[in-house]
């Protein structure tokens, strides 16, 4: 057994009773009232899911594992020479809920290189995919072949489980499927976008290291996508990608099928997609002004076509947040360093000064300020990923690591089948008082 699986068996031994406690001994405790327009609107803040793993809070943000942002940056172990840490330190963190030490992360970094390699038939499935296929749909699709692969199913189907040990096939399929995702992700925008050149793998780089060199970009792209994928990876368990994954996970589907619907989640223009929306609106804002830079009022005036048109300004609002994204600021902070000058990111700080003003004329947004996918498109751009219709393949690859170290919890804890109630509008009604 893996030193990691080790830990995390001990800290599930651990956790365990504190789950069954609550159930038993204080199943009847109310959490929260649910009204009405939360049953019409998409169960806004209704508290119905549990995880350890990260917590979003309106005003502060993410924390991972009770860790802020800069927190992680700060203490997690950084490959020799790097600004940002290995991605492989974020997953231990997030698994475990301690941070690894340097040799923790080199077990990590050991197990992801024994099972990177992808099967052919993945190759061969995105290339009998029309070109123009979305890259999302090849992600998603190329994830949910592997499904064979699965220790979990083929345990499953022979018996040999119980409830208790779920959790260790679900783990197995967690690593392997991790430890390919980077090199799927990097074979699909080079064979679509770059002339079908795939660079193979390096196996003595790190997830975020090998990434960036099979992308064929040169550094500091492997710190941009560090950054990138430890930011995008979990935002508690209610968004779209992470809550789909852990529904289909919790009909014992295993880690490819519950990804899979993951990411078929992650591809709606008001979730992940919209950091392709992002690039695609600037663009048309930089085609209406030709060479001349906008101005406030430029972008203003943008802004109002939008939502006239009965559009959303993209990378902007949130279900849960209610001040700027601490990602977002995160890679604002990068771009002060690294791209100050950079022509696409000064439209994007403009937009910072004039969006979230413009969202409060509007008066519909309850929040006005940026999310993460504002911002991340235009670093992408600056490094040359120019082709914004891949970002959020980019955004999966980071967010199947959260959803993953989630599953595994999910599997581990012993949560059941999810199965909320539906009621009929006679019925929503008859509990308004509107009917007899
Ligand atoms: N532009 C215009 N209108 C917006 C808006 C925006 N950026 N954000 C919210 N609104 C509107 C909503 O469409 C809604 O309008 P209706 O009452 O006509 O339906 C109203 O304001 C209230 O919405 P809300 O409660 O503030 O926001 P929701 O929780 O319903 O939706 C989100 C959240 C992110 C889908 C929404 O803010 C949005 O569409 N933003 C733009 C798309 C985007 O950036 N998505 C990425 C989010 C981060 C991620 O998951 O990747």
């Amino acid at each position: 057994m893996s030193k990691l699986k080790e830990k995390l068996a001990k800290k599930i031994e651990e956790h365990r009773p504190r789950t069954t406690r609550l159930v038993k001994e204080y199943g009847d405790v109310k959490v929260c009232d649910v009204t009405i327009s939360q049953v019409i609107g998409g169960m806004r803040g209704i508290k119905c899911l549990v995880t350890d793993i990260s917590y979003l809070d309106p005003y502060e943000g993410i924390r991972f594992r009770g860790y802020t942002i800069p927190e992680v940056m700060e203490k997690l172990p950084k490959p020799a020479g790097c600004e940002m840490p290995y991605v492989e330190g974020h997953f231990y963190l997030l698994l475990t809920g301690e941070i690894p030490t340097e040799e923790e992360v080199q077990e990590v970094i050991e197990e992801f290189k024994k099972r990177k390699q992808v099967p052919q038939y993945v190759y061969d499935l995105l290339r009998s995919m029309p070109r123009d296929t979305h890259p999302m749909t090849m992600f998603s699709a190329a994830v949910l072949s592997m499904q064979r692969e699965s220790k979990f199913a083929k345990a499953y189907a022979e018996g040999k489980m119980n409830k208790f040990n779920y959790w260790e096939y679900m783990y197995e399929d967690v690593m392997d499927l991790l430890a390919k995702l980077p090199e799927i992700g990097a074979y699909i925008y080079r064979m679509k976008y770059k002339g079908d050149t795939p660079i193979p793998s390096n196996p003595d780089l790190d997830f975020g290291g090998d990434f960036a060199h099979m992308m064929g970009i040169d550094k500091p792209y492997d710190d941009v996508m560090r950054m990138y994928f430890i930011l995008h990876s979990d935002h508690e368990s209610g968004n779209v990608s992470a809550h789909t994954t852990h529904l289909v996970a919790s009909a014992l589907s295993d880690a490819y099928y519950s990804l899979s619907a993951g990411l078929n989640g992650l591809a709606g223009p008001l979730h992940g997609l919209a950091n392709q929306e992002v690039l695609k609106w600037i663009q048309d804002l930089r085609a209406k002004y030709g060479d001349k830079m906008p101005t406030k009022e430029d972008l203003e005036k943008f802004c109002w076509d939008t939502l006239n048109s009965g559009q959303v300004i993209p990378g902007y609002g949130h279900a849960v947040l209610r001040k700027t994204d601490p990602r977002y600021t995160a890679q604002r902070e990068f771009a002060l360093k690294h791209l100050p000058d950079d022509e696409l990111f000064q439209i994007v700080s403009m937009l910072y000064e004039v969006v979230p003003g413009v969202l409060e004329k509007h008066g519909k947004a309850k929040n006005p300020w940026p999310n993460v996918d504002a911002h991340s498109g235009v670093i992408q751009w600056y490094y040359g990923v120019r082709e914004y219709d891949f970002y959020t393949v980019l955004f999966g690859i980071g967010r199947a690591l959260g959803v993953l170290a989630n599953i595994t919890w999910d599997r581990a804890l012993g949560y059941p089948i999810e199965r909320p109630k539906s009621v009929t509008t006679d019925m929503l009604e008859e509990i308004a008082g509107i009917k007899k």
